[in-house]
């Protein structure tokens, strides 16, 4: 694969527009987040998007319980989400919505073309429906044991435990979550899209992308049992988009869910007149398409959706990145153990970048779960951010101030700038491979080695002395250009403390490249303190 394609498109997952996000879901949009600004830092032409997944039946019947329009509920989590996403300094180039013009047209276009290519069939099945609600129970909304893996309680598309997709009427055991009766079956038509005849495409394409191996190992699992046709049509009620030339059908939500990414591309091109749609999603473009999901979803972005895209003729992805999921303090967040949180009342109590600096340390590629181990949390934070290396600028501002006006010199340690110079290309290399908690690793170490100068140097005992000015003036321009790559390097993933850390040192907006820049005769302002310290009230107030 051409690494270097001239564009990059990313995106996240899309968020269900049904409830509130929590602190969980924020692991895949603050790596992705951190990744394109980094991308966008080394002067990659990228482009950034998401949207709002807001189709399927729990949107529907939450609407129904709160007596609003399903759209309305919808709209209203968008906006939340958004703003969440926002004040998590999560930047997306667009963040649009599934139940969207654009999104209607693409799926109706995606779907005559899937027609076409013989790619569709329509069927008629059983399937579970609830007498005493009198509807066609929606996947998630019969609960039963897992086919596969015989795990109870399970729900209808497929089993947590061990990820095996599935019909309802698969279950063992079944039982309507509506009304708790066992539901009975039904007949009616539906439209499969047969993935069966894909299997080779697929296994080709998926050998020529970037996917880690532990993916590739699931993937191979269900190749083995083998892939069966997929179900894209629901019967109402339900919320989606109406199937053309049927009165009573929807899209399922996953068929329209993943072609969001376009609409959401489609509604930015409309916007933004630098950006042609067609130069991302053609069979023919250059571009480079990356997905950032979670290991939830690895079956409908890895085999269903490229086959949607093979059938309908457009650019499959050339990468996608999965994420494990996040525990809070060893346990699956629970609502009674006061480890469910909010992204929201994370914001409330907590600055961002916090939780942005210690998912990256925390991130490795792969998908293995994750700790947030508040204690850990805390001290990582405090010892790493504000200990080593924003200690590093307030350390040596202050004889900055007080003895030079603020005004660097011209002389450096040479030896400790080159090192630091010559470390860029390494870190950027883990950037890259989404290795950022080896990036912090390997950015901490260049603190501590910042830290130990100025120990040694004592510009605090040679500031006595008229005679060692120079050596002071010295000591403290080292020390803060130090600060200011360190400050670079750690940019992707604290956007605003280096924006503040910018100001401070008086530089204009940096790049990746800026780490080769020196600071020296130059006049930076007044030292404020840049971040301050996670308290342990701050911790105690956003567990409840
Ligand atoms: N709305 C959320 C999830 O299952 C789902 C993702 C859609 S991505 C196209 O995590
Ligand atoms: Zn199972």
């Amino acid at each position: 694969m051409n690494k270097e394609k001239k564009k990059l498109l990313v995106t996240n997952a899309l968020p269900y527009a049904n409830g509130p996000i929590h602190i969980g879901h924020m692991v895949g949009y603050i790596q992705a987040d951190i990744w394109v600004r980094f991308k966008k830092m080394k002067q990659r032409d990228v482009v950034y998007l998401c949207a709002s997944d807001a189709h399927g039946a729990p949107i529907m019947l939450s609407a129904e319980e709160l007596s609003v329009e399903p759209k309305d509920l919808a709209a209203e989590y968008t906006k939340q989400h958004a703003k969440d996403f926002t004040d998590f300094l999560i930047k997306f180039d667009n963040y649009h919505t599934t139940h969207s013009k654009e999104n209607e047209e693409l799926v109706n276009e995606i779907f005559a073309n899937l027609k076409e290519s013989d790619c569709i069939e329509k069927r008629t099945i059983e399937q579970a429906y609830d007498e005493q609600e009198s509807m066609f129970l929606p996947d998630r909304y019969v609960r039963g044991t897992c086919p596969q893996c015989k795990s109870l309680d399970q729900y209808g598309d497929s089993c947590e435990k061990c990820g095996a997709t599935y019909k309802p009427t698969d279950l063992i055991d079944p039982k309507s979550a509506l009304s708790g009766k066992p539901p009975v079956l039904r007949e009616s038509e539906h439209y499969f899209m047969k993935l069966e005849k894909f299997e080779s495409f697929l296994k080709d394409w998926l050998s020529g992308i970037e996917l880690h191996e532990s993916v590739r190992s699931k993937l191979q699992e269900w190749f083995e049992i083998g892939l069966k046709d997929w179900d894209i049509s629901r019967d109402h009620p339900y919320f989606g988009f109406k199937i053309p030339g049927e009165d009573e059908k929807y899209f399922y939500v996953w068929l329209d869910a993943p072609i969001g990414y376009l609409a959401s591309l489609k509604h930015l091109s409309e916007c933004d007149p630098k950006i042609n749609y067609d130069d991302y999603f053609s069979e023919k473009n250059e571009s480079e398409l990356v997905h950032f999901i979670g290991k939830d979803i690895i079956y409908f972005h890895a085999l269903f959706w490229p086959a949607v895209l093979e059938g309908a003729g457009l650019k499959k992805p050339d990468a996608i990145y999965v994420n494990g999921f996040l525990t809070v303090n060893g346990e699956k967040m629970s609502k009674s153990r006061g480890t469910f949180i909010k992204a929201r009342t994370y914001l409330e109590h907590n600055n961002p970048e916090y939780l942005r600096y210690y998912f990256a340390y925390k991130t490795s590629p792969g998908i293995d779960d994750f700790d947030l181990d508040t204690k850990d949390f805390l001290n990582r934070v405090n010892s790493d951010l504000v200990g080593k290396w924003i200690n590093i600028a307030s350390r040596s501002s202050k004889f900055l101030n007080q003895h030079f006006g603020d005004k660097l010199g011209e002389n450096v340690e040479e030896s400790l700038l080159e090192d630091f110079e010559s470390s860029g290309d390494e870190i950027s290399d883990l950037y890259d491979k989404k290795e950022f908690g080896q990036a912090m690793r390997k950015i901490m170490l260049l603190a501590d080695q910042a830290n130990q100068y100025l120990d040694q140097e004592k510009p605090w005992v040679l500031i006595k002395d008229e005679e060692n000015k120079d050596r002071v003036l010295k000591v403290c321009t080292t020390s803060i250009n130090l600060f200011f790559k360190i400050m670079v390097m750690l940019k992707p993933v604290v956007p605003s403390i280096a924006k503040s850390g910018e100001s401070f040192l008086n530089v204009e907006q940096t790049d990746w490249d800026s780490i080769n820049t020196r600071l020296l005769n130059h006049q930076i302002s007044d030292y404020k303190p840049l971040l301050t310290r996670i308290e342990n009230e701050n911790i105690e107030a956003m567990l409840g």
